[in-house]
């Protein structure tokens, strides 16, 4: 037994309604490392919120999130986005979550991924498969011209673009990409089939962490752009894929 995962899912849908509710101004947006990576007041109140709560009932877990002001790696306890895909919020574009990663020495064990715009709820327990709300989740492993294909694009990692931009058009001689903003709703979209696979060069591990336990647990393959273990300890590729589509990915770049 990990953590209550219904009491887990409650506590998100309650933090959920802190974002639905939100009246957001300018004023209440700030900038943290560039221009493009942006934080409002909200991401700090949803992360306080959980921090808060999580405290009272699960007291001898760690706390890690997003918006601290230092990044801590614990081999045990919460990993949180309070908000993924902030710029759409922002922006007013009704595509975002919160995501929590539940994690037991150093392995994710459960996950909760929410779009409280759309009361979409993900979660996943290791070896006890994946859920959009009551329905068991199964990646259907298109071929990669019957997908879509989801991308993350990183104007905070001028590195990334030219390869980014190359790896999509490879992808798009055969199939159709989306860029839609949020990691963690893209790994639940792959897990789904919404997609049928996902990269990023560069992501975190807050944003990765509770969607990468639902795309496995529905039999999504997912690993770096190496084809390693995504590291929960610092920035790391990501690659998410049905196995077919996987293997093309996989024989594209010549991991
Ligand atoms: P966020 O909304 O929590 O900031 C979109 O491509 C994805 O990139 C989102 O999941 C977004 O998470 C994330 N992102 C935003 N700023 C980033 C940064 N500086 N480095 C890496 N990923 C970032
Ligand atoms: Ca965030």
């Amino acid at each position: 037994m990990f953590v209550d995962l219904e009491k887990l899912k409650e506590i998100v849908r309650e933090a959920g309604e802190i974002i639905s509710q939100a009246n957001l101004t300018p004023e209440q947006i700030r900038s943290k490392t560039s221009q493009k990576d942006l934080v409002t007041k909200y991401d700090v109140e949803v992360q306080d919120f959980l921090e808060s709560r999580f405290q009272e009932l699960w007291p001898d877990r760690h706390f890690m999130g997003e918006e601290q002001v230092e990044y801590r790696y614990e081999q045990r306890g919460f990993l949180v986005d309070p908000i993924d895909g902030t710029s759409n919020f922002i922006f007013g574009i009704p595509h975002f979550c919160i995501s929590v990663a539940v994690l037991e020495q150093g392995e994710i064990v459960q996950g909760v991924v929410y779009n409280p715009v759309v009361d979409e709820m993900y979660w996943a327990e290791v070896g006890q498969g994946s859920y959009l709300n009551g329905d068991r989740l199964k990646n259907p492993d298109f071929a990669l011209g019957e997908a879509v294909f989801g991308v993350g694009g990183s104007p905070y990692d001028p590195n990334s673009i030219e390869p980014t931009v190359r790896l999509i058009a490879k992808i798009m001689e055969e199939g159709d990409i989306r860029r839609l903003g949020s990691a963690a709703l893209d790994l639940c979209y792959v897990a789904s089939g919404r997609q049928g696979g996902y990269f990023e060069f560069a992501i975190n591990p807050w944003d990765i962490a509770a969607g990468l336990l639902i795309a496995r647990e529905a039999g999504v393959t997912v690993t770096t752009l190496d084809g390693e273990e995504p590291p929960l300890t610092r920035t790391t590729s990501i690659l998410a894929a049905g196995p077919k589509i996987y293997a093309k990915i996989k024989n594209f770049i010549g991991f």
